[in-house]
C-alpha cells in the first residue's frame, strides 16, 4: 500500500494544515475536522482510510466512466512511461499514443470535427476555444464578431475565460467576473424556470429564443459564439427540452454564430450515445472532451474544431501562439486510448443506453415518484437527477434554497453513498460499469437518504 504510513487523524491534521481544496470553505472545512480521505477503489467502490466501503454514485467527479480498478489502464501508462514517458507536439514534433488519440477521436465525434487540439483539462480546453474563436473571427475580417454567450448555471471550468463562459455568479462575484465579451442568458430548466402551466416543449422552443433575443440585443456582428453543454451537469443535471437544440442550431446558422458543445461531462457515453450531440442532434462547430476521455485516469483533455475554423486555422492563420506543456502527453493519450478500447470492447455505451440507462430510470421513478418531498426524477443514460421540492403541484422550494440538498447529501455520506447536491437537486452520475445489483444499492441508499431529509424537516 501506497502512503500509508500515518494514521487517518494524522493524515487528517496534515491535510487541514496544509492542502486549500478546491471550491471548499476552509474555515468550516477545518472545524469539520477535514477530509474523507479515500485510499483505494475497484469497479464503483471506494475505500477510506477508515475502511468504510462508500458507493461512487458520481465516478469521481462524473469522470470514472469504465470504473475503478483497470489494470490495463495502468499498465497502458507504464509501458508507456518506460517506452517515451514525455515529449511534445510544439515545433513540428509528435509522438504516436497522440497522433492515434487524434485519429481515433476524428473518428468517434460527429461528421465534420476533424482536427483535434490537446490540453490537460476542460478549462484549458475552453481557453482553447475562446483563443481560436477570437482568432477566427479576427482572420474572417469581423474583429467586432467577439462576444460569447453562455447560459445560467452553465459550468466550462475555472479559469478566467472558462470562468466568464459558466453562468455561476458566486464565482464571478469572488473575481470580477466574468471578462468583457461574455454574456449569459436562461437555461432550459423547465423545473425552475419555466411558467406554472408551462407545457415543457413551449418552454423549451421560449428558452431557445432568448439566444435570437440577446444576439438581436448585442448586434449579430458582435456575437462570436454560443456554448452549451448537452446537458448541463454541475448546473444541476438540466436537461433540454425536445426541440431545444433544433432552434439552437437554427439561430446559430441564421446569425453566423459558432456553437461549441461542451461534452466534458456527457462525452464518452454517460448519456448512452458517444456524445450528448448524438443524442440530441447537434452538429457543433467545437467540441470540448475531458474527463471520461481517460476516465480520469491522467489528466487529459481535447478541443474538436470543425471544419470551418479549421480551415480557417489552417489556411490563414499562421502561427497560432497557444499551446501547453502537456498538449498531447503521451502518456495521458495512451491511457485515452486504452480508455477507448475498454468502453468499445465491453459495448458500455450500448449498455448505458439499452440496459442500465432505462433501469436506473425505473429504479427512480419507483423509489421517488411519489416521495413527499420529490418533485421530480429525470434521467438519461446514466446520468439524473432528483428535485426536492416543498410542493410538487406548484413546484415550490423550500425555504434557504440549497440547504435542504446539502442535508441530503450529509445523509448520502453517512449512508456510504456519493452523491452530489446542486441547490436543492440531487445529482447521480455512476461508472458505467455500474451492474443492477449497485443501482439497486445506490437507489435505496438514495432513497433511506432522502427520507431522513423529509423526516428532518417533518415531512415524513
Ligand atoms: N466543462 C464542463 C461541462 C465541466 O463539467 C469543465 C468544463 C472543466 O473541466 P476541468 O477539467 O477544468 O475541471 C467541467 C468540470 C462538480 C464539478 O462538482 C464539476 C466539474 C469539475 C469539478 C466539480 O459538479 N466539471
Amino acid at each position: 500500500m501506497l502512503y500509508h504510513n500515518r494514521t487517518p487523524a494524522e493524515w487528517k491534521a496534515v491535510d487541514t494544515a496544509h492542502h486549500l481544496h478546491p471550491f471548499t470553505d476552509y474555515r468550516e472545512f477545518a472545524a469539520e475536522g477535514g477530509s474523507r480521505i479515500i485510499t483505494d477503489a475497484d469497479g464503483v467502490w471506494l475505500t477510506d482510510t477508515d475502511g468504510n466501503r462508500i458507493l461512487d454514485g458520481m465516478a469521481g467527479l462524473w469522470c470514472v466512466n469504465v470504473g475503478y480498478g483497470r489494470e490495463e489502464m495502468a499498465r497502458a501508462a507504464y509501458r508507456q512511461m518506460q517506452e517515451l514517458p514525455y515529449y511534445n507536439a510544439f515545433f513540428k514534433t509528435a509522438t504516436t499514443p497522440s497522433i492515434a488519440l487524434a485519429e481515433k477521436l476524428v473518428d468517434l465525434t460527429p461528421e465534420g470535427l476533424n482536427h483535434v487540439f490537446f490540453a490537460n483539462s476542460g478549462s484549458e480546453a475552453n481557453d482553447t476555444i475562446v483563443r481560436m474563436v477570437r482568432h477566427h473571427w479576427n482572420l474572417k475580417g469581423r474583429p467586432r464578431k467577439k462576444t460569447i454567450i453562455g447560459r445560467t448555471y452553465g459550468y466550462h471550468g475555472s479559469t478566467m475565460a472558462s470562468v466568464s463562459l459558466c453562468g455561476m455568479l458566486p464565482m464571478h462575484r469572488q473575481a470580477d467576473l466574468p471578462l468583457p465579451g461574455f454574456t449569459h442568458i436562461m437555461p432550459p430548466y423547465w423545473y425552475d424556470f419555466a411558467a406554472p402551466d408551462e407545457a415543457r416543449d413551449a418552454f423549451g422552443r421560449r428558452a431557445a429564443r432568448a439566444l435570437e433575443t440577446r444576439i438581436l440585443e448585442l448586434g449579430a456582428d458582435s456575437v462570436a459564439a454560443f456554448i452549451a453543454e448537452p446537458i448541463q451537469g454541475a448546473g444541476g443535471v438540466i436537461m433540454p427540452p425536445d426541440g431545444y437544440f433544433a432552434e439552437i442550431q437554427r439561430i446559430c446558422a441564421q446569425y453566423d454564430v459558432l456553437l461549441i458543445a461542451d461534452e466534458v461531462i456527457c462525452g464518452f457515453g454517460r448519456t448512452g450515445h458517444w456524445f450528448g450531440s448524438d443524442r440530441y442532434g447537434i452538429s457543433p462547430d467545437f467540441m470540448t472532451l475531458a474527463k471520461a476521455v481517460t476516465s480520469g485516469y491522467q489528466p487529459l483533455s481535447a478541443v474538436m474544431v470543425g471544419d470551418t475554423v479549421a480551415e480557417t486555422l489552417i489556411e490563414d492563420g499562421g502561427e497560432f501562439y497557444h499551446g501547453f506543456t502537456y498538449s498531447g502527453h503521451p502518456v495521458c493519450c495512451a491511457v485515452g486510448l486504452a480508455n477507448i478500447e475498454i468502453l468499445e470492447r465491453e459495448g458500455l455505451v450500448d449498455r448505458t443506453r439499452t440496459e442500465t440507462g432505462p433501469y436506473l430510470a425505473e429504479a427512480l421513478t419507483a423509489a421517488f415518484a411519489d416521495h413527499p418531498i420529490v418533485g421530480e426524477v429525470r434521467s438519461e443514460g446514466l446520468i439524473g437527477a432528483i428535485e426536492l421540492t416543498a410542493d410538487k403541484a406548484t413546484r415550490t422550494r423550500f425555504p434557504d434554497y440549497g440547504k435542504t440538498g446539502t442535508r441530503c447529501r450529509d445523509h448520502c455520506f453517512a449512508n456510504n453513498l456519493v452523491m452530489r447536491a446542486v441547490r436543492d437537486t440531487m445529482v447521480v452520475s455512476p461508472p458505467l460499469t455500474i451492474g443492477r445489483d449497485e443501482i439497486d444499492v445506490l437507489v435505496a441508499r438514495a432513497k433511506a437518504a432522502v427520507d431522513a431529509t423529509a423526516r428532518d424537516l417533518g415531512r415524513l
